[in-house]
């Protein structure tokens, strides 16, 4: 009796303290087959933060967390268990989400034997595994006794099943999904569904899905050519982010059809039928953005009546933007943009008065926008229109009957529509590659403080920005042949991007301004300006900054040592100025860095050794660092870019090289450098990038390269053999030292080595013949040293003598000198040799040409590369991904 009454007690204060919506009520238990159910499925699980801590047989499993049971027969109807990760506002690139306190494990199917579960949620958790059968082991690890398929009784009521994000889950097999014949509503989002499933089939069998979403799952086969697919109630179909190459698939017409084409009688439904039969033309969403589709938009995609958006974004879709969409009347989204769409936006888009979002830059579209294209769009808040071939016309007194929250234009040559300067409600504003005139500017500037987001890029407005206050969280006007001094900011500002400007003066306007509040600015972008005078020595108010890039102004004395107090500081560049002096030792508390571009200024001292473990790149070239390489370098074991060229170093390679990691193996994750700020809406993403020259080109990668620079200095000895090991390493220059000795055949390890340069040494010995082996070589240089001996056959393949002069004693292909061996076969002609003379000449003449013939490293940070993820609600997550 006591016993009961205290268990009763304890049964009902964790009722009050659990699920209030549920009554505590004596007479309803929780069904025991559903509560083994459960108890089984806790098995596989992995639980770190004990979020299933009530789920014990003594508790009623209706009181248990994240479980819901049905008011009246206490079957088990829901299982909402997401898990919650923090989006903190910046996240380094390639950073994952925090799920160390999410649900881990075993997603078991035995779960589905719940016969009554209709909603089962556990999206965002970190699911390794699925494991179909009941028996075995239910952990990841254990596969021994997973070879049968679960076999799934009459169970099955499920209605919704959001397994997204969790995104270590591997799917090899879709085929439980078959049986779930109710659901409605299925989101596998951010898993890898393995390529070779045939996921449509398993998923078109199932009679009352309404929505799917597929997106990010690294599909492959979106079926291009199958006639038609077997959904019937379908009205959401979202696949965005897959890999799809392919024309754009007939089997989507059918879904208009909306005749049930499947026969019901033989796919075992054991569930209700739906109480409205197939929808004719039931399609409500499509989204297909971020593929690779091409081809026209067929017509019948017009018939898709239904339709409310309409998503092809990110493609390769050309031809004219099908007319057949104006038959669209229910769309109040469309977007188009970024595919190659051509000819005019034609006139009939003007019928689908409900629309809200219309976005079609970025494509290929001419002729004129008038007020005439816009008209009918009372409710329009977004709206992107920019292509080269577009010109538009607005009429200067015309008053749109919409308030815009978002626009985009772009190539804006004649004169700036009036219209922009009166939607009050606008928040999002971005500009490119305009010539117009943003007169008067003073009202332009004022316009502007009503933003959150400003970009204009490309454009041409020559204005003075001394007088300007900009206040936008994003403030990013790169390009733009702004003048004058610095404008001020505000407290708001969060990114300043005015890279690429005529501005001149000094940075103190903005540095050391007065502020009322804290700054807020993290990235701060000055780069490819007239900047002069010094950097000043306000940096103390500035913490919240996590990106400096000053380079290529003019500004000149020491680097502050106020910078040290710039904790968060994750990239510094500094490059191309005039910059004198030592470099701080107060930079050491910005231990955070992850780039320390200083290139290209007259610095001094001994280079700076005291970086952080975190450090990937460090540009120190073109300076007057003078002493020897400090071993403290191998420490640093994340480094991808050492440049430490055209400096007065001396001394030798310091032999520990292979301590860095990251040259020694490749690890593919930590190549990019940059960040992902989140704001509410949208989110920008910043990667830093590294300039290579391919045939006399520089182009931009995002990826780092493993690059050792360490040419023109005073450097002598051999170079030690640990350098062999360096396995990751793609560039190697050590031209112009004073190194010795011979090159090893181990060089052959260097498996990643697509460029080297030797010339300009003492190296002596025999070119090895292993470097045949290099596949990847596309640059190599060994001129002007002592080599001996016959150029080893299969290296000289696509490399000209000009990689090999000035080496007295090398002989062969492609050099002209024949080696002694060889002389039988070939007589020398004097002829020849007369032009041998000449070659030292030759070279010099031809060496510029050279370096942009192959891939030439010409190390630099900070062509930044920059999506903003405008607009984007949806894909957020999976971009973070
Ligand atoms: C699952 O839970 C997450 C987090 O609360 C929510 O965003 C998502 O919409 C839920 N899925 C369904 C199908 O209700
Ligand atoms: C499914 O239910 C039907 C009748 O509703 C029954 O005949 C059949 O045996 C059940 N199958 C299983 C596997 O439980
Ligand atoms: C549609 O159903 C038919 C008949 O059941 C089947 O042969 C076909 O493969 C199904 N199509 C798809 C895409 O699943
Ligand atoms: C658009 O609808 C009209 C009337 O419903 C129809 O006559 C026309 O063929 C449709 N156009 C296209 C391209 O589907
Ligand atoms: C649009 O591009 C297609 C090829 O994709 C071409 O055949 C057609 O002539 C182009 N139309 C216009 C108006 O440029
Ligand atoms: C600066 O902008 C001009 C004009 O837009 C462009 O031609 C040039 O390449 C840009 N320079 C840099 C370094 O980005
Ligand atoms: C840069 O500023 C200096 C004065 O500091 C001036 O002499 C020079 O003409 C400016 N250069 C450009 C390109 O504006
Ligand atoms: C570079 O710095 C040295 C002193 O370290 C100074 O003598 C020299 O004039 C400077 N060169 C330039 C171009 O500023
Ligand atoms: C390099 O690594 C070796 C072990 O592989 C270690 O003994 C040595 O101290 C390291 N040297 C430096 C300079 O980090
Ligand atoms: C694009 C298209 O019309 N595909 C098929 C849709 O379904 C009908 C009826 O089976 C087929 O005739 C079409 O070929």
């Amino acid at each position: 009796m006591d016993a009961f009454s205290i268990e009763l007690f304890l049964l009902c204060f964790l009722c009050s303290i659990t699920f209030s919506s549920v009554m505590c009520s004596l007479e309803i238990h929780c069904n025991e087959k559903d509560m083994n159910t459960l108890l089984h499925f806790k098995q596989g699980l992995i639980d770190p933060s004990v979020v299933l801590s009530s789920w014990f047989p003594k508790l009623d499993c209706c009181e248990w967390t994240g479980v819901k049971c049905d008011d009246i027969t206490a079957r088990v109807t829901e299982l909402y268990l997401p898990c919650y990760t923090n989006h903190p506002q910046l996240v380094p690139y390639g950073d994952k989400d925090d799920k160390s306190h999410c649900l881990s494990g075993a997603f078991s199917l035995t779960l589905l034997e719940l016969e009554f579960l209709n909603y089962l949620n556990l999206s965002n958790n970190d699911f390794k595994c699925i494991k179909y059968s009941s028996i075995g082991s239910r952990r990841c690890d254990d596969f021994s006794t997973d070879n049968l398929p679960y076999l799934f009784g009459n169970t099955t009521k499920l209605r919704y099943l959001d397994l997204s994000y969790n995104y270590d889950l591997l799917v090899n097999d879709l085929h439980w999904i078959s049986p779930l014949t109710s659901l409605q509503y299925l989101n596998l989002g951010g898993i890898y569904i393995h390529k070779d499933i045939d996921w449509l089939q398993s998923v078109t069998i199932l009679p009352f899905l309404e929505e799917l979403h597929l997106v990010g799952c690294q599909l492959e086969n979106i079926y291009p050519f199958l006639e038609y697919a077997n959904f019937t109630s379908l009205q959401v179909l979202n696949l965005a982010h897959n890999h799809f190459v392919s024309e754009f698939p007939t089997w989507l017409f059918n879904l208009s059809s909306g005749i049930s084409l499947i026969d019901l009688s033989q796919n075992q439904i054991h569930s209700q039928l739906p109480k409205t039969l197939p929808c004719f033309r039931s399609l409500k969403s499509l989204v297909l953005s971020r593929n690779f589709l091409k081809g026209t938009i067929p017509d019948w995609l017009g018939q898709l009546e239904q339709l409310q958006e309409l998503d092809l974004s990110y493609n390769f879709l050309s031809g004219s933007i099908s007319t057949s969409l104006g038959n669209l009347s229910s769309l109040t989204v469309l977007i188009l943009e970024s595919n190659e769409f051509n000819g005019s936006l034609p006139d009939d888009l003007g019928k689908l008065f409900n629309l809200e979002t219309l976005r079609v830059a970025t494509n290929s579209l001419t002729g004129i926008v008038s007020e005439r294209n816009l008209l009918s769009f009372k409710n329009l808040r977004e709206l992107s229109l920019s292509s080269p071939g577009l010109n538009f016309d607005f009429d200067s007194e015309w008053v749109p009957p919409f308030q815009l929250k978002h626009i985009r234009l772009g190539y804006v040559r004649n004169k700036f529509p009036a219209w922009v300067f009166k939607q009050s409600s606008l928040k999002y504003l971005t500009i490119g590659d305009s010539t117009t005139s943003f007169e008067p500017l003073d009202k332009f500037w004022k316009f502007a403080t009503q933003l959150e987001f400003i970009s204009l890029e490309r454009n041409t407005i020559n204005g003075d920005m001394s007088n300007v206050v900009l206040n936008s969280k994003v403030v990013w006007l790169v390009g733009n042949n702004l003048g004058g001094g610095v404008p001020r900011i505000t407290s708001e500002v969060i990114v300043l991007h005015l890279r690429n400007n005529s501005l001149s003066g000094s940075i103190s306007t903005i540095l050391c301004q007065i502020m009322t509040s804290k700054s807020n600015l993290v990235h701060l972008n000055m780069a490819y300006n007239n900047l002069s005078g010094e950097l000043t020595d306000c940096w103390n108010n500035w913490e919240s900054l996590v990106l400096i890039n000053l380079g290529h102004n003019n500004l000149k004395g020491k680097i502050p040592n106020s910078m040290g107090s710039l904790s968060n500081l994750r990239c510094l560049s500094l490059g191309n100025n005039m910059l004198s002096g030592e470099v701080p030792l107060s930079l050491k508390k910005c231990h955070n860095l992850w780039i320390f571009d200083v290139g290209h200024n007259n610095l001094s001292g001994v280079l700076p050794s005291w970086f952080g473990q975190n450090i990937k790149g460090l540009k120190l070239g073109s300076n007057q660092f003078s002493g020897t390489i400090p071993r403290q370098i191998c420490q640093l074991h994340s480094l991808m870019v050492m440049d430490f060229s055209s400096n007065r170093l001396s001394g030798s390679i310091p032999d520990c090289l292979h301590n860095i990691t990251t040259m020694v193996a490749n690890y593919a994750s930590t190549r990019r450098v940059g960040f992902i700020l989140n704001f509410p809406g949208f989110s920008i993403t910043v990667v830093t990038s590294i300039q290579i020259l391919i045939k006399g080109n520089e182009l931009s990668y995002v990826d780092l390269m493993n690059v050792i620079d360490l040419s023109n200095n005073n450097l002598y000895g051999n170079v030690p053999s640990d350098v062999y090991m360096l396995t990751g390493l793609q560039s190697l220059n050590l031209s112009h030292n004073h190194l010795m000795g011979t090159i090893s055949e181990e060089i052959v390890n260097l498996k990643s080595l697509e460029s080297i340069d030797l010339s300009r040494n003492n190296f002596s010995g025999q070119i090895p013949s292993s470097m045949s082996d290099l596949h990847y070589l596309e640059v190599l240089n060994f001129s002007f040293n002592n080599f001996m001996g016959k150029i080893p056959s299969g290296t000289q393949l696509g490399f000209t003598e000009l990689s090999y002069i000035g080496n007295p004693g090398l002989c062969g292909p492609p050099l002209t000198d024949i080696c002694p061996q060889d002389e039988e076969l070939h007589r020398t002609n004097p002829a020849e040799e007369e032009e041998e003379e000449e070659e030292d000449d030759k070279f010099e003449i031809y060496s510029w040409f050279y370096m942009g013939l192959g891939i030439g490293f010409a190390v630099g940070f900070w062509g930044v590369l920059v999506s903003a993820i405008f607009f984007n609600r949806r894909c957020n997550r999976a971009y973070i991904h």
